[in-house]
């Protein structure tokens, strides 16, 4: 079955090759050369790194993919497409070449509402340490990056949280100003 699925881009390392608007913009022709259909791609923006002052500037952006994999081998064609444009896991949170994550597919909840309950609710300390060993949808975080949310909103704005049961236009309304105003259109 052909399935949509929610992809948030983001880049704050060049690779030597590439800046990271290159990156980001390479890496949807390297899914579209994939055969996945670019349903929707948003605006790319500037953001400030998260956490604060821990390097460059990124580069986010969201597009919507179909296919008929299974989120778990999109998930995995992600992270070879990472690999490709020289991503290293060194640090959780630290700077990248390119992270993909795969924001959510539909309605879909994994691998269970109580697991997803525990990575949504983990404090931020255990956030810093800890990453899930498993496929987790909708990404644990994505309701509360702006960075994720005001790219989501250019394409999805009428996608519904399967959990919080909120659109992502819901979920930037709820934004602090402060923080939207860092999510800047290039
Ligand atoms: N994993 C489980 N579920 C998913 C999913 N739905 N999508 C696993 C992607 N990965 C998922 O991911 C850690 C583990 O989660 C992997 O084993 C994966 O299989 P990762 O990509 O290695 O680690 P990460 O990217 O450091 O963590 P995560 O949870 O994706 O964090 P974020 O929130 O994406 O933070 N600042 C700005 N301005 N812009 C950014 O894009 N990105 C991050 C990464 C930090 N600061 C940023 C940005
Ligand atoms: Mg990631």
């Amino acid at each position: 079955m052909v399935q949509d699925f929610l992809i948030a881009l983001g880049s704050n390392l060049g690779d030597g090759q590439n800046n990271p608007l290159k990156t980001v913009g390479s890496a949807i022709f390297e899914l579209a050369h994939r055969k996945y259909t670019i349903r929707s791609v948003s605006r790319f923006f500037s953001t400030p790194c998260f956490p604060a002052g821990t390097g460059p500037d990124y580069i986010n952006a969201c597009i919507t993919i179909s296919c008929q994999h299974s989120a778990k081998t999109v998930l995995q064609h992600l992270h070879d497409i990472e690999a490709a444009f020289g991503r290293e896991r060194v640090q959780r949170w630290g700077s990248r070449t390119l992270d993909l994550d795969l924001v959510a597919m539909g309605d879909t909840v994994m691998p269970s509402n109580r697991v997803h309950a525990m990575w949504r609710d983990l404090p931020l300390e255990d956030q810093k340490i800890r990453a899930p060993d498993e496929l987790i949808l909708p990404h644990p975080r994505m309701h509360e990056r702006a960075f994720v949310l005001v790219p989501l909103c250019d394409i999805a704005p009428n996608w519904r949280h399967p959990v919080l049961g909120t659109t992502v236009r819901d979920m930037v309304d709820a934004l602090p100003q402060a923080m939207r105003d860092e999510v800047q259109p290039i």
